[in-house]
């Protein structure tokens, strides 16, 4: 990772940027730093519509903290109701295209409706302020219109990813004891049916707390209805009141809570709340965006990922944005659907993931080539590292080194983007985040917390809160408290691994726990490995990440087998399976190798740093005085890989 190319904003783009060059973000970055209750207060003011108005702007008593403490606000007010009386109000919200190809374009007036209606039929089923949804649906407008409905009315809301089993959406259903399950008949992907319905059927044979079940009809696909549970969303629609009054509340009042992956087995429920959440998205929109009135803009993230919580839904909304939003495969029907989208509704930001850029640069040129992509004006990139070779093809082959490309890091707990260039002030280096938003105090520390020397990695922290941060984790403060300010006393700990140049640019290199990261998805290698040991075949796992050419790092498994007769070469097959149906299609392992032991040190840890050289390297050289049995390391070496 040279710091070999510098691109700098080119004159047009500063001439219409909201931030105009390095002044103009040093400006702002100071400000910030300085006096920060100023500054967000007065954004707070400028940004949002409130009730009711806050006492302080933030009160920090580590690891809580409160942003607009006192004030009344409403999440879904911002994103819809105050558009309507702007000329935003017949403007489109929302620009959907349904794989098969079927098409929709929802005003704000529109949504407006759709959103009301939906409030009351919730609110119909008895639901209200702090109450839980457990929302499970492919990528169709209702399900910001649900996300949104939920937000007016209070209703914690809780995307489940559909590409999570059943298994894993039943434990997500009962940590936060919901409910409502709020699903489709089944979601279109590669011209399949993913069958949503049944795989809630599924989960919530063992989930109690569920009163009712409202399912969109989408695919038109046979689904089981069950009298007095399940509900169609249309017939519970048709009678509803268009008139639902949005619900003031306060600022700290929760929003949702999104399950994303730690470093045990049990996913963690990241707790965001209101009014400092929307704003850091709404400003980032504006900062890292550049989004202006007349932009269409293109997020390709899951609504089930913080991404498009963020990025599809709360933030372009809420600053009044038209968002292009597509239901499924990018290689559907053929390997330019993106690109035929772009030139289709003429998007001019669009946002997107180095895996996805990966897979494009070997599909071919020929793809992006054979469309006419000049209403692009900024590319963005998320999830993952992007290595210089995949940048400096986004910028050629689909920008035509026109667009700059924001490289943008944060994470499910940050809330939105925490570092990254604005694009009408900052110089570009391929393959780095570059600089701290407005407000972001990020260090690389060593682990006593001291300032690591420029150059040098360590441990990526962030030094003071900031409003879209996550609040706590859903019933279980103390892990909020251990996981993420305890290791660096009073510092934001990323689990991130992160140098900083002689520029002050911030080059991310990866996660520093047992989080792997499958094409920009976490995923927990515990969370695999207490997948595998259920199944009744397995003794032990150990499950690492290995470097992937497109997804950035695949899943690969180690395992001990109970005794018995087996046919390995079946049972690894049948175990990739598993671990699907146990977590998410997205989960399945690349490699599964069998072994009669794991190397352990003395006391009996995993060497998991020997199993990583395994996968990468199929060798091992660093030290292995700790290992108690040198055999098992080349045993496992010594195994061709099962792919
Ligand atoms: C938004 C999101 C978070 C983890 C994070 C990093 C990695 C995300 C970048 C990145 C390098 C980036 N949320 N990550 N963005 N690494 N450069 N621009 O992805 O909670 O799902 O993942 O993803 O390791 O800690 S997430």
């Amino acid at each position: 990772m040279a710091d070999s190319n510098v691109y700098p904003p080119g004159p047009d783009f500063v001439r219409g940027a909201h931030v105009k060059g390095m002044e103009g973000y040093r400006e702002l970055y100071r400000r910030a730093a300085e006096n920060p209750e100023e500054f967000w207060g007065a954004l707070a003011e400028q940004e949002l519509f409130w009730f009711k108005k806050w006492h302080h702007v933030f009160e920090w008593n580590p690891p809580d903290v409160k942003w607009f403490a006192g004030g009344q606000t409403n999440v879904c007010y911002n994103c819809v109701d105050r558009h309507l009386d702007t000329a935003r109000k017949n403007k489109v919200a929302i620009l959907w295209e349904g794989e098969p190809g079927d098409q929709r374009q929802i005003s704000y007036q529109e949504l407006h409706r759709l959103v009301s209606r939906f409030a009351n039929v919730l609110k119909g089923r008895g639901l209200k302020t702090g109450d839980r949804a457990v929302i499970y649906m492919g990528m169709v407008p209702e399900l910001p219109v649900a996300l949104l409905a939920c937000a007016r009315l209070g209703i914690i809301h809780s995307v489940v990813f559909g590409g999570f089993s059943a298994e894993a959406l039943k434990a997500r259903i009962q940590d936060l004891e919901a409910q409502v399950v709020i699903t489709c008949d089944g979601a279109w992907r590669r011209g399949k049916e993913v069958p949503l319905k049944s795989a809630v059927d599924e989960a919530l044979i063992e989930c109690p707390a569920v009163r009712d079940v409202i399912v969109l009809r989408r695919t038109g696909g046979a689904v089981e209805m069950r009298e007095g549970r399940d509900h169609w969303w249309h017939e519970l629609d048709e009678g509803a009141s268009e008139n639902c009054p949005a619900e003031p509340l306060d600022s700290e009042q929760p929003l949702y809570v999104l399950y994303t992956s730690g470093t045990t087995g049990k996913p963690k429920g990241i707790v965001h709340t209101t009014a400092g959440y929307l704003l850091q998205c709404v400003m980032t929109m504006k900062w890292v965006f550049d989004l202006r009135e007349e932009d269409t803009y293109w997020c390709t993230a899951d609504i089930g990922w913080v991404t498009g919580h963020s990025y599809i839904v709360y933030g372009p909304l809420a600053a009044g944005a038209t968002a292009v939003m597509y239901e499924g495969a990018p290689d559907f029907p053929q390997p330019d659907r993106f690109w035929r989208l772009i030139e289709k509704y003429r998007v001019s930001i669009f946002y997107t993931s180095p895996t996805a850029i990966r897979s494009f640069i070997r599909q071919g040129d020929q793809w992006p080539n054979g469309h006419d992509m000049s209403s692009l004006r900024l590319l963005g990139s998320v999830g993952e590292p992007i290595n210089p070779a995949a940048w400096e093809w986004y910028y050629k082959t689909i920008g035509k080194e026109r667009c700059p490309i924001v490289d943008t890091w944060w994470q499910t707990e940050t809330g939105a983007i925490l570092i990254a260039p604005m694009p009408g002030a900052v110089p570009l280096k391929p393959g780095s985040a570059s600089l701290p938003l407005p407000g972001i105090l990020p260090e690389v520390v060593d682990l006593s917390g001291k300032t690591r020397e420029t150059g040098q990695e360590g441990y990526l922290v962030i030094r003071r809160p900031w409003p879209s941060m996550a609040r706590t984790l859903w019933r279980d403060p103390e892990r909020y408290r251990s996981q993420y300010w305890e290791r660096i006393h009073g510092s934001y700990m990323t689990g991130d691994a992160a140098r900083m140049d002689q520029d002050g640019y911030f080059w991310i290199l990866g996660r520093v726990d047992d989080v792997m990261n499958v094409s920009g998805h976490r995923l927990s290698t515990m969370e695999v490995e207490s997948a595998l040991v259920r199944h009744p075949a397995v003794a032990e796992a150990a499950v690492v990440g290995k470097p992937h050419e497109i997804t950035g790092q695949a899943v690969a498994c180690f395992v001990t087998l109970k005794k018995g007769s087996w046919d390995r070469p079946k049972l690894a097959e049948e175990l990739r399976k598993w671990v699907a149906h146990e977590i998410g299609g997205f989960a399945k392992p690349e490699q599964i190798r069998f072994a009669d032991a794991l190397p352990k040190t003395r006391s009996g840890k995993i060497m998991r740093r020997l199993l990583r050289e395994i996968v990468t390297a199929n060798t091992v050289t660093g030290d292995v005085t700790t290992l108690e049995d040198l055999s098992v390391v080349t045993q496992l070496s010594s195994q061709a890989d099962e792919d």
